[in-house]
Order: structure tokens, then sequence, then C-alpha cells
């Protein structure tokens, strides 16, 4: 049976009906129908209309080698035909995840090479949650629990993923966070930097505030910080140079663990395979997903730095963790392809020296001067513009979130699929963007603004 024998009408009725989406208003979803995406080819999707629409999001930070590479499938289909699934408990493993941990060791900063899998970052962000606590109670400091992290992360939606995570509304629904997990303020200058503030005084402050996170809970209780290198989900927020030389030199101070969480900045996107490696970090933990597979398939890697490693080797005895899925052969088949891909056509070379720079040039040139947008900013190929009502004084729109969701719905109708996070819109293409891409992109987004413009 193939969803071409059923109308689109028939298939919406159908989500409708039974279908519970992550991160919606069901009502609001209901009434209004859900848009069926039914295809894809290199930088475009197409919906069951027929529409086709540049993706400016990857899917959802994820497809970096674009769409449609039957290198990819073929990997999972030969994969499957000779070994669909067996487990890696049980002293057991199977061919790809082997292979794969030792690329990924190839290709993780210095001092980083153990991967243990998941299905999700989510799943990953969990596992090092535990693996670091576990770390410390190994080397006999069980009361180094805590972990800072900061408001507007992402770091998931299990338990453990929404209470490392920052984001008020989904702490509001699970009841708080679980205990032991502090969040500061964020390295984002667009809204928090002081009028008479440098950048450099600004990084500097927004690092502060976790070493007196550190320091109110003593350094003898915090087991780790968590940050995004760049914070994706919470509105592509670039922190000022000074701050991650700082959090480094912070964490290392008062003997914190730095784990980065690299779900959407791994694998390519800043330029380099990890942005540890742009920002010259060495981080303790690396939670990796997303584009590991170009989300062909659902993988993610936790790394783990060699220092968390040789202890959990030399003194863990058994780790009570794993899930059925750790390292699932035929995930790990499309990861090793995938990343081939990534190498064999430079892409990583390509954000780092070409497109990453000319987005940032063309964002400035093509639509920083828009009556309503505030700012625009970008590292590698990841973006934002934020929507503004006032250039100067940067008031935005009444209604947090209204002027962002219309900006969008102009930018979809107009063939750009953009994100919208409160009032600052996204962009994290597929690496495989040229210029004339990027040209395309600013062009259709720039008429959304007209019209929202307009609109507003
Ligand atoms: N960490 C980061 C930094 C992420 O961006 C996760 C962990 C969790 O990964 P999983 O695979 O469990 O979803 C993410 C996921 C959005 C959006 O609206 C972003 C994510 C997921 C869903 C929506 O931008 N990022």
């Amino acid at each position: 049976m193939t969803y071409q024998n059923f109308s689109l009408e028939r298939l919406q009725e159908m989500d409708a009906a039974h279908h519970l989406h992550p991160f919606t208003d069901h009502k609001d979803l209901r009434a209004a129908g859900t848009r069926i995406i039914t295809s894809a080819d290199g930088p475009f999707v197409y919906d069951a209309e027929g529409k086709e629409i540049l993706d400016g999001m990857a899917g959802l930070w994820c497809v970096n080698v674009g769409y449609g590479r039957n290198e990819l499938a073929e990997a999972a289909y030969a994969q499957m035909k000779e070994l669909p699934y067996y487990n890696s408990f049980f002293r057991c493993t199977t061919p790809t995840p082997a292979l794969l941990a030792e690329k990924l060791a190839q290709i993780a900063p210095a001092g980083v090479s153990q991967v243990f899998y998941g299905s999700s970052g989510s799943e990953a962000n969990d596992t090092a949650l535990r693996l670091v606590r576990h770390y410390w109670a190994l080397e006999g400091k069980p009361n180094k629990r805590k972990v800072i992290s900061r408001d507007w992360a992402y770091h998931g939606s299990t338990i453990a993923g929404a209470s490392l995570g920052g984001m008020a509304a989904m702490h509001g629904q699970l009841n708080g966070p679980v205990p032991d997990i502090v969040h500061v303020m964020p390295p984002y200058a667009f809204e928090l930097k002081w009028a008479d503030e440098s950048d450099e005084a600004f990084g500097l402050r927004a690092a502060k505030a976790v070493e007196d996170a550190i320091l109110e809970a003593g350094p003898e209780n915090v087991a780790a910080f968590i940050g995004e290198p760049v914070m994706g989900a919470g509105g592509v927020k670039i922190a000022p140079d000074s701050y991650w030389p700082e959090i480094q030199r912070i964490c290392r101070k008062h003997d914190v663990l730095l784990m980065l969480d690299e779900v959407i900045t791994g694998y390519g996107r800043t330029g380099q395979w990890f942005a540890a490696q742009t920002f010259g970090l060495e981080p303790d933990t690396i939670t990796t997903a997303k584009a590991l597979t170009s989300g062909y398939q659902p993988l993610s890697a936790l790394l783990v730095g060699d220092r968390i490693s040789s202890t959990l080797v030399e003194k863990g005895g058994e780790f009570y963790h794993g899930y059925t899925y750790s390292g699932h052969p035929v995930a790990c088949a499309v990861a090793l392809a995938n990343l081939d891909i990534i190498e064999r056509e430079g892409l990583i070379e390509r954000v780092r020296d070409e497109t990453g720079p000319y987005l940032a040039k063309a964002l400035k040139e093509a639509l920083a001067d828009h009556c309503i947008v505030g700012e625009v900013r970008s590292i590698g190929l990841m973006g934002a513009i934020e929507i503004v009502k006032d250039k100067a004084t940067r008031e935005r729109f009444r209604g947090a979130g209204i002027a962002g969701a219309t900006v969008r719905d102009h930018a979809i109708a107009n063939g750009m699929m953009l994100r919208a996070v409160g009032d600052t819109m996204i962009l994290s293409p597929p690496l495989i963007w040229t210029k004339e891409t990027i040209d395309m992109a600013c062009e259709r987004i720039r008429k959304a603004l007209d019209r929202s413009a307009a609109d507003l």
C-alpha cells in the first residue's frame, strides 16, 4: 500500500484523526490542516500539491548532504539485506559501529576518541549526564553532581534533555527540571548586551554568570558545564569571541567538565567537523546526532574524552546504561556513507572558505537594511535574522512570535522554508548550498520581509 493511493485530503484527515505531533498545539493544527511533504531532491522539498520549497532548515538542522542521495539508500539497503540488526550488548558488535567509531575518533578533536551510540540527541544527552556523574563517583567525588546550563539552551525532549535545556515552557510541563541542574544567562548580545557595553565585555559577563553559578554551588559540587557552541533551537545565538575561551578557562580552574552539545553544530555546520575545532575548545564530551547520518537514519554518537573514558574503562566496572539500538548496524552504515560524502565532496571546506563567508556577506548586503530587520548574524551555514518594529531602538512587534510567524508563512508561500524562533528567523541549510542558492534564498526572504512589513 502506498500513499499515492490516497488523496491529499484523506491523508490530512488521517493525520488529524490520529497523529499527535511534536511541539504542536493540536487544536490549531487540526483546524489549519497539515502540510504534507512527499518528496525532496538536492536543496528542495516538495509538498503533496507539488509545490517546490527551498529548504532553509535542512529538514530540522540535519540533512547536511541534501536530499536524494542514492548512495545512502544503497548503504542502508545493502546492510539491511546482510544484517538488519544485531545488538552490541553481551560482548557482541557488528562491523559498521566499529568502523564508524574509528572514523569518529579520527575526525573528533584531540583527546576525544571514544563513542557511545544512541538513536537521538536526547538519548545521547541522557547518556552524557549519567556518564559525567558516574565519572565523578568513580573518582571518589560523588558530590560533584550539579550541571550548569543556560536559559534558552535546547538539549532534547526526554526528562534529562528538557531538564538540561533552558526552555521555561518545557520546564513548566515537567513540574520543573530534575534536581541539580542550574541555568544561567545565555551569551545573547542582541537582547542582553547593555547599551554602553562592548561585545567583548558582554561575552565576559555572560561567562562570569557561569563562574558565579559554580562558586555559588561550590566547585566541589559541580560536575560539568553544558552548552551548545552556537545555540540552535534557542535562536542561533552566537557568542562573542571572548565567551568560549573564558568558559574553557573557568571550567579548568574549578575542575568542572566541559560538555558540548553539537547535535546541530557537528559534522560541518560551522566550517569544521565540530564547532569545538572552530572555537579551539577541549571538551570532555561532545553530543552529536542529526547530520551524523544527514537525517537519513536516526543515530546519535556521544563522543567521550579520554579523561572520562580512561576512568570508565579502568575502574568503571559495568556501566548500567544502553539502548536496544545502540550501534544500530544500518544507521551506522548510513553514517559511514554520509561522512564519506561530506569528505569526498569537500563540503566542510566549502562552508569554511566559500559559502559560510558568502552567507554572512549576503545576509548583510541583501537583508540587513530592511526596515523590519534589527540584526543579521551567521557562522558557517547557520544564520539568524531578527525581526523588529523599530530598527533604531530594536523594539519588537507586539505579541511575541507573531511577526516571526508572519515572515515564516510568507517565506513558505514564496518557496522558502524558514523556521521562526519567536521573532528570530533561522537559517540552517544543507551544506550543498552554493553561492547561487544563497542568492536565491535571500531574494525569497526579502520578498517575504516586504510582504510581512506591509501586513504588520
Ligand atoms: N541537542 C540539541 C542542541 C538539539 O538541537 C537535541 C539535543 C535533541 O535531539 P533529538 O534527536 O532528541 O531531537 C537537539 C534537537 C527546533 C528543533 O525546533 C530542534 C531540535 C529538535 C526539534 C526541534 O529547532 N534539536
